[in-house]
């Protein structure tokens, strides 16, 4: 059922689908990197409604790339590789100013990526943790020192203030459900190395194009 399922959820098979979207010749495939998104956000749903704001944006462009993934050029989306070629051979992409392809697969991935990096910060923020460590100050320093550098200061302000009503560390580790602190901290460490080559491999590839300030 719907119910026991809900209770089934733990943030280990999230930060797993993180593995599974490195392919061999460590290519991202999207449709795992979207589904990685998607359970992070059923997470964040689960912190109650005064995170709306996140989830909606980040459900929309999890939305987005999976209708380019379902169109008729869903081939050419399989990995992040294979998009930014298409996307970039096929001109679809506004490079300096929003124009007529404001929501290139190129850009709504890059929000997403840049978040990917807030991720990154804050887990290992919370595997180094000890028990008086506030997740509201982890969360705020990790977001300072990445999405926040993207972000106008309306949406740095209402974020800042979501991260004050975040559960403390003790609640926030019942709601990963995935058992006591010391295995929290131990499925921390493996997802790490491969939550950040996921990151690494992207970031490379769009500085190689020139993509990492798209509109
Ligand atoms: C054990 C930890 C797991 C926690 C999982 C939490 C998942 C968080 C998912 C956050 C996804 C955020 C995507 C944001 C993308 C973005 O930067 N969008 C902005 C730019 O987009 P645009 O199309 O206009 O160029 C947009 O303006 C975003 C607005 C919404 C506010 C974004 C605040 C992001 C805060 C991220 C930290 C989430 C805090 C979760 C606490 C656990």
């Amino acid at each position: 059922s719907v119910a026991s399922d809900d209770q089934k959820f733990c943030l280990t098979e999230v930060l797993d689908t993180f593995k599974l979207c490195l392919s061999e010749n460590k290519e991202v495939y999207l449709e795992q990197y979207v589904a990685g998104w998607r359970g992070l956000v059923k997470f964040l749903n689960s912190l109650g409604s005064v995170f709306g704001f996140i989830s909606k944006d980040a459900v929309n462009k999890i939305q987005v790339l999976v209708n380019y993934l379902n169109g008729e050029n869903g081939s050419q989306y399989i990995t992040v590789q294979s998009m930014v070629k298409y996307e970039l051979d096929n001109e679809l992409v506004d490079l300096t100013k929003r124009g007529s392809h404001p929501e290139s697969g190129c850009r709504t991935l890059l929000r997403l990526h840049r978040a990917l990096r807030w991720l990154e910060l804050f887990l290992e923020r919370l595997r180094t943790s000890t028990e008086d460590s506030k997740t509201s100050v982890m969360c705020a320093e990790s977001y300072n020192e990445s999405l926040a550098l993207h972000h106008p200061w309306v949406v740095r302000k209402a974020a800042g203030m979501a991260f004050l009503v975040l559960p403390g560390r003790p609640a926030f580790f019942e709601v990963m459900n995935v058992g006591p602190p010391e295995q929290v901290v131990a499925m921390l460490g493996e997802a790490l190395p491969l939550i950040s080559e996921v990151y690494q491999i992207t970031e490379e590839l769009y500085a190689q194009h020139l993509l990492l300030d798209l509109p």
